[in-house]
């Protein structure tokens, strides 16, 4: 894969060394928390290092849900924290981000029902915090491979970029020209190397992300950059043969990677009891430190995912961070998510968790704006909605000649096929290097 280099100069990594110096060799759990503990970042050093720090002038503080504390896997004491300072700023930064991500998503629901959308479509309402508080942690350098639920990620990972807008989400779910993957991909393969984000991965390359970041954390290790990986996974892809490899060469390194884990409690229609040995996932990583953290509130995935990343940084090698949290939409589309699950579990959610409105509750609680501004900004998002829309409605579909651009094979050799009787049948013979499309294929 490609892995673009950082656009400001290269760090050399203060590790100097490309890892194998087993740290992890003892199979004794406490003989690797004393020896964890003695090279892991000290949640005392967070509050200096966040982006947003006590010190931040006009910051406030904020309490994480307290039912639902940061729980630690052979990370160094003090106990972790339980709140968060954020300014203004970057309050109302996330609650935009959100609502627009969240926004996004329900005029995909209704593209698909219009049947505008054609495949498998997955959805992240609700998850909205965990790529909006990743992102404001790492730099525009870290790379992001995810699973095929990216959307939103593709929204917050490279807004400033073309291919990194909603036009571009919404014209690659309809197929067209002017989408992130120039039509090709789809719902579930979004992609901006520009920004350094790798997909929109299927599930059926066995979560192809968790190997392909772990590949991206080497690289950045060879060439000696600061760069962070991360692999975004749902709770059942962790249960694949692919997790494991991949961890065991990172912590054999001691690759800048981290694992990141959505835990929504079910992979499809199964349930986490019914799927896993051991559902506590930020303890999967086993000889790998985690933190099982509130994904539902943007500032604890935030300072969760900095405190990841400095360990990282100090090359400390992988890190898991499991995301506890929920999405309203079931699987796919087509799944309409109550047959196992009721619909007073999701109203309870909504009511209790949502990241959009706890961190609109924040605001108003802060000070900061009134209801009646928030959902004034709530309109522009619309407004912003309507004419991405538009444009990727208005936009074609990929041309002929623009089937095989970007297919990473130098010779195609293949034989013409056609259309009869609405069966793919063989009408000639074989062809290298161009494709002949039967013309009755096009109709
Ligand atoms: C080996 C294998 N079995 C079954 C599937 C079908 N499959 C696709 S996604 C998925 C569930 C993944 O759930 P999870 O990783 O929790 O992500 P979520 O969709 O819940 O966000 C399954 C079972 C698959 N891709 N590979
Ligand atoms: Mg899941």
């Amino acid at each position: 894969m490609l892995v673009r280099l950082p656009r400001r100069a290269a760090v050399a990594h203060p590790s100097g060394s490309s890892g194998g110096g087993g740290c992890f060799a003892a199979t004794q759990q406490d003989q690797f928390r004393r020896q964890h503990q003695q090279r892991s970042i000290k949640w005392s050093s967070r509050d200096s290092a966040t982006s947003s720090s006590v010190s931040t002038p006009g910051a406030k503080r904020f309490d994480f849900n307290a039912s639902l504390p940061i729980l630690c896997h052979g990370t160094a004491g003090p106990q972790p924290v339980s709140h968060a300072y954020a300014t203004k700023g970057e309050m109302v930064r996330f609650l935009k981000l959100m609502t627009r991500g969240r926004r996004m998503e329900l005029v995909c629901d209704d593209l698909f029902k219009q049947q505008k959308i054609r495949g498998l479509c997955h959805l992240y309402d609700g998850q909205e915090a965990i790529a909006a508080g990743m992102e404001a942690a790492m730099s525009e350098e870290d790379a992001v491979s995810a699973y095929y639920r990216s959307h939103v990620w593709q929204i917050t990972r490279g807004d400033n970029t073309g291919v990194g807008s909603m036009e571009a989400v919404f014209a690659e779910v309809m197929g067209k020209y002017t989408g992130c993957s120039k039509g090709k991909g789809g719902s579930m393969h979004m992609y901006n190397a520009e920004a350094n984000f790798y997909g929109g991965n299927s599930s059926y390359t066995s979560h192809a992300q968790i190997a392909q970041a772990t590949g991206s954390a080497f690289a950045f290790q060879y060439t000696g950059t600061k760069q962070v990986s991360f692999a975004v996974t749902g709770e059942g892809g962790e249960n694949k043969g692919t997790l494991y490899e991949s961890m065991n060469i990172a912590a054999l390194w001691k690759l800048p990677v981290i694992y990141v884990i959505c835990n929504v409690k079910t992979a499809i229609g199964t349930s986490n009891e019914r799927g896993a040995a051991m559902a506590e996932y930020y303890k999967r990583g086993q000889y790998i430190p985690g933190l099982r953290v509130d994904g539902m509130d943007v500032l604890c995935v935030r300072d969760c995912t900095q405190f990841a990343i400095e360990h990282c940084r100090a090359g400390l090698g992988p890190f898991v961070l499991e995301m506890d949290a929920y999405r309203y939409h079931g699987w796919t589309m087509s799944d309409n998510g109550v047959t196992y699950r009721t619909r007073d579990d999701i109203k309870l959610v909504r009511s209790t968790r949502d990241p959009i409105d706890m961190t609109k509750q924040r605001i108003i609680d802060a000070g900061w704006h009134t209801s009646a501004e928030l959902n004034a900004m709530d309109k522009e998002v619309r407004k912003e909605i309507d004419v991405a829309l538009r444009a990727a409605m208005a936009a074609r579909p990929p041309p002929l000649e623009a089937l095989f651009d970007d297919v990473l094979i130098e010779e195609v050799s293949t034989r013409a096929v056609g259309l009869r009787d609405s069966r793919v049948v063989d009408v000639g013979g074989p062809c290298d290097g161009n494709v002949v499309v039967d013309p009755l294929l096009l109709r």
